[in-house]
């Protein structure tokens, strides 16, 4: 029984078994289960070390796995497709995070929902926006639309 709906981002820069960054997104949607909703693959300029480009996207999903138990599952889908753990922010062939929660924050020694950074990351609030633009965010009381208009109005070019 679907029990919560989560927001997922999705991020690649390397090319895996699937084929490029854009291959290696579209098949983690279709290793998921309870999809409802995804918005359309962006190419985007890497934020941090990272020298390649991402793909990035994000959807909706409905489960009624437990936020520890939902990102569990990513985990075993990013090892399922060859991640490898090392540098933060080194390229990888899929990332997977959690940005929004049905159930509103939760905190845990490993997890933190909403994702800390996503009110700061055009490439996760463009698709996010896309299909969730009323999605309110529970920490700040805005919704997606207007975190969206907020960073791109700082940064019209990004
Ligand atoms: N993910 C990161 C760091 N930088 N840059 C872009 N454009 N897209 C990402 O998904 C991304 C990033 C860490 O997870
Ligand atoms: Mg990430
Ligand atoms: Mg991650």
């Amino acid at each position: 029984m679907a029990t919560s709906t989560y927001a997922i981002a999705l991020g690649s820069n390397r090319w895996g078994r699937h084929g490029g960054p854009a291959a290696e997104i579209r098949a983690a949607i279709a290793a998921l289960d309870g999809v409802r909703a995804v918005a359309p693959i962006i190419a985007s300029a890497p934020l941090g070390p990272s020298l390649r480009r991402y793909a990035n996207s994000v959807l909706l999903l409905d489960t009624s796995l437990s936020p520890p138990d939902m990102l569990a599952q990513l985990k075993e889908i990013e090892r399922a497709f060859g991640r490898r753990r090392g540098r933060r922010w080194g390229s990888r062939v899929i990332d997977l995070d959690i940005i929004l929660w049905s159930g509103g924050c939760w905190h845990g020694p490993n997890l933190c929902v909403p994702h800390i950074a996503f009110r700061e990351r055009t490439f996760v609030l463009r698709p996010l926006r896309q299909i969730a633009p009323d999605w309110r965010d529970p920490v700040t009381g805005r919704t997606v639309r207007q975190l969206h208009q907020l960073v791109d109005r700082a940064r019209p070019r990004d």
